[in-house]
């Protein structure tokens, strides 16, 4: 858990590691890589089944520099969600992703902050068939942000115009086509980093090249 809250954290960095692997130590070895310059990372149910909860546990109380996100993508009812939401924040992570579709009455208490997914980097999946109608579910939702696809740069211009006072976080970048400077002029506070990072041969020149756009 970081002592900076998200908004803080954007100041000093656009970039937000994702880490997927299958081995425990390489969550290790990235975090030891990269260092202080990253100060926010999303880990998914990759880093649940590959270090265990208190392997978590462990990887985010040796780095209380950085704010965690945990990519949990909720789909689930509120009551579920609720006990799942207070698990992850006993872990130590600063926010969840949900999934916007379930709506605000199953959206899981602000035990942490919440970022509502509202459109995928790949797809086509019902968000775009109905976009504007996830927008509103999102709109309902106490929340800190929204999760909108790097790659997509136009859908990231509807979700700004809409969402003027959200953090924008955006994946897709790298390897899935997007560019981070682009998803930032069309209006997203982060872009979200994985292959493109920890699977480089030099993860922090990778990491600072993607920040010099
Ligand atoms: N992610 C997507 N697309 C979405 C939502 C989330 O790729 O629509 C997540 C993945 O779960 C992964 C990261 O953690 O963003 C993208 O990884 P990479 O393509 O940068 O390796």
């Amino acid at each position: 858990a970081s002592h900076m809250n998200i908004e803080e954290i954007r100041g000093r960095s656009r970039v937000i590691l994702a880490i997927d692997e299958e081995e425990p130590r390489k969550y290790w070895n990235v975090l030891d890589a990269v260092g202080s310059s990253v100060k926010a990372v999303k880990l998914g149910w990759m880093a649940i089944l590959s270090l265990g909860s208190d392997g978590v546990k462990s990887l985010i109380n040796g780095h209380d520099d950085k704010y965690f996100i945990m990519d949990a993508k909720m789909a689930d009812v509120n009551f579920i969600n609720e006990k799942i939401a207070r698990r992850m924040a006993g872990l130590g992570f600063d926010g969840i992703i949900m999934h916007g579709f379930i709506g605000p009455s199953n959206a899981p208490p602000s035990v942490m902050d919440v970022f509502v997914l509202i459109s995928m980097t790949q797809g086509p999946t019902l968000y775009d068939a109905s976009l504007e109608r996830a927008m509103d579910y999102t709109k309902a939702i106490d929340r800190r942000g929204i999760v909108v696809p790097g790659n997509k740069p136009d859908i990231i211009r509807k979700a700004r115009e809409q969402f003027p006072s959200d953090v924008i976080i955006s994946p897709g970048i790298g390897a899935q086509g997007g560019s981070i400077g682009c998803a930032v002029k069309h209006g997203a506070d982060f872009g979200i980093v994985g292959r493109s990072i920890y699977e480089s041969s030099d993860p922090v020149e990778s990491l600072k090249r993607l920040e010099r756009e």
